[in-house]
């Protein structure tokens, strides 16, 4: 059904705010929705029985909010998580957050008191507006079960307009339970706030002919971009403008997928970990910044990019242009527009600077086969306990081009974020950099799983982010998802523990686990359990996982124990940089 058929599709007549809520997000044609049952939403869970709508019920709201945020991830359609009055609510909170700092769209609605009784101590009773108010891109009370759809409309237009994120609209159980006289016509949304972008604005036209004489003049541009061109879809003017203009890309963490890191324009990591992008950017004459932040990671803690070469920076937020590096050219606008407009502006210099740039593209795919070259014996080890990087290799082969790999806020992100290729452009590699929580691997699978189910998805977590989050192995389970988990099974909490190694000299505080089988745990919980020890292990124990379809299968990895070689390389947080100083 399309969006204008469902759209036209409406109910009228005396019903209370939980069904209008429900109705209102089938109107939206959200998808599957995660949360906690508690007694101020019933009426809304009710309605969802009876609409047959889809709606998991999580073992922790925070997973709902992960769930729900890496399902927006995948669609670029809010994701949709709820939570009950108290401690539902405030188990949002990071979930919430990583949406808010990375720009995911996402409507969470939250069971508040009855108003009634408000503030007489009721059972859960606590300041969940003021709690979560900062925790989203809007907070909307709900005061009248009458406005319930134009509410929802708002939340909608709110959390995929400009920048997108999360939107929270707290109910109260009065407005919940009680009922209104609707009319057909109260229930309408508007498609085009159905999925982020809703709309686009375009960079003022004069900065984009600053920008482009800007680029035209430079013999090594680079463009690095940040988790904002997955916002904006801008994949296609991403690869026709850097390609028309022989210009190399370099990506964080989340703006890996912009361009497939396969192809030959493709420099990989730039920041904290870097293959040959930092390089690059050190000896470039003009950078064009494409959605990203330039945040701690993506700047070395600030060390990158050097001061002065010139840079332009694209983005939807103006505020967020020259936050963190003064930006000569400010272009405030949707990345794929800015894109395609300084494509235009540049279209007819097009065959000069091909021309001028053939021996600087052509260093790109030497200077990565000399780095693959040099991390080869780490990406073939063959060591027992397994080399992190011989892992990443090994989810590069056994990987098809359409899957998604989640991966979790502790060494997982950051050795696969450098060392693991897409090979085609998308969202094909979702790391929680909004907030970089760990536990987010599990539930985050779960949502992507659920938003594509038929591509094959791999979540690969710590074993610390696993523990966190281990009751949600039920929800996958219940879910029926083929989802591989990927658990590097360290015995640690080991990026602290390869911290407390560089800066400590080896004095562990509270960063060892004790160790465990995985493997065994996930059988127990009616899953599928490996535990891989061998490397040589490793390709045929994915293709086991991925060739599982209806239910999950946890891979249990024993990586290394060495906290001196934990690290994907130095990290410059531990080491004094003197001026003139190189690290890493
Ligand atoms: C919720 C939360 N608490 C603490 C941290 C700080 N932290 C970053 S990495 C890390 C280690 C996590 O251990 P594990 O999940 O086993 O991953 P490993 O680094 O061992 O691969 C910690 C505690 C965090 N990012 N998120
Ligand atoms: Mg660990």
């Amino acid at each position: 059904m399309t969006d204008a058929e469902r759209i036209s599709n409406r109910p009228s007549g005396r019903m209370n705010g939980g069904r209008a809520l429900a109705e209102m997000l089938r109107l939206a044609g959200v998808g599957p929705m995660f949360g906690m049952g508690g007694f101020q939403l019933l009426p809304f869970y009710d309605a969802l029985a009876q609409l047959g709508m889809r709606h998991f019920l999580i073992n922790d709201e925070r997973c709902g909010a992960f769930a729900a945020e890496a399902y927006a991830r995948v669609t670029n359609r809010p994701g949709v998580c709820d939570g009950t009055l108290g401690p539902g609510a405030t188990n949002l909170v990071t979930g919430l957050i990583e949406a808010l700092n990375a720009g995911t769209p996402m409507i969470a609605l939250a069971g508040d008191t009855n108003r009634a009784h408000s503030w007489k101590n009721m059972t859960q009773e606590c300041r969940q507006a003021e709690i979560l108010r900062p925790a989203v891109k809007e907070l909307i009370r709900v005061e009248l079960t009458s406005r319930v759809p134009e509410l929802l409309r708002r939340a909608f237009a709110v959390a995929t307009s400009g920048r997108p994120g999360p939107v929270l609209l707290d109910v109260p159980e009065d407005v919940c339970h009680g009922e209104h006289d609707f009319a057909a016509e109260d229930f309408s949304i508007d498609p085009t706030t159905l999925s982020a972008p809703a709309r686009r604005i375009r960079p003022d036209r004069a900065d984009i002919a600053r920008a482009a004489a800007l680029i035209g003049r430079a013999n090594r541009p680079l463009i690095l971009v940040g988790g904002g061109i997955h916002l904006s879809a801008g994949y296609g003017a991403l690869l026709a403008f850097a390609e028309a203009q022989s210009i190399p890309i370099a990506h964080t963490m989340s703006g890996k997928g912009g361009v497939a890191c396969t192809h030959p324009l493709s420099t990989g990591l730039f920041g904290r970990y870097s293959r040959i992008a930092n390089e690059l950017i050190e000896a470039s004459d003009c950078l064009l910044v494409v959605g990203c932040k330039l945040g701690e990671i993506a700047t070395k803690r600030y060390a990158l990019p050097p001061e002065n070469i010139p840079l332009i920076h694209l983005d939807i937020l103006a505020e967020e242009i020259g936050r963190c590096r003064p930006a000569p050219v400010a272009l405030w606008g949707d990345a794929r527009a800015g894109l395609e407009d300084l494509a235009e502006a540049l279209a007819d210099d097009g065959r000069r600077a091909r021309a001028a740039r053939a021996e600087y593209v052509g260093e790109i795919p030497v200077r990565m086969a000399t780095w693959r070259g040099e991390a080869a014996p780490r990406l073939d080890s063959s060591e027992r306990p397994i080399h992190m990087a011989r892992l990443c290799r090994e989810l590069n082969s056994a990987l098809p081009a359409d899957s998604i790999l989640v991966a979790d806020g502790g060494f997982a992100g950051h050795w696969t974020g450098l060392l693991y290729d897409t090979k085609s452009p998308g969202r094909r590699f979702i790391p929680d950099r909004g907030l970089a929580s760990i536990g987010y691997g599990l539930p985050g699978g779960i949502g992507a799983a659920l938003a594509a189910p038929q591509t094959p998805v791999v979540a690969i977590t710590g074993d610390g982010g696993f523990n966190m989050t281990l009751g949600e192995i039920e929800t996958a389970r219940r879910a029926g998802i083929g989802l591989t988990i990927v658990v590097v099974n360290n015995a640690a909490s080991g990026y602290v523990k390869a911290l407390q190694h560089a800066m400590f000299r080896g004095r562990y505080q509270s960063s060892d686990l004790v160790e465990m089988d995985y493997a065994a745990i996930a059988r127990a919980m009616g899953c599928a359990g490996i535990r891989v020890e061998d490397p040589e292990r490793l390709g045929a124990a994915l293709h086991e996982g991925l060739a599982e379809r209806s239910r999950p299968t946890i891979l249990d990895i024993v990586v290394t124990r060495d906290p001196a070689r934990m690290l994907p390389a130095v990290d410059n947080r531990t080491v004094e940089i003197r001026q003139g100083d190189r690290v890493a």
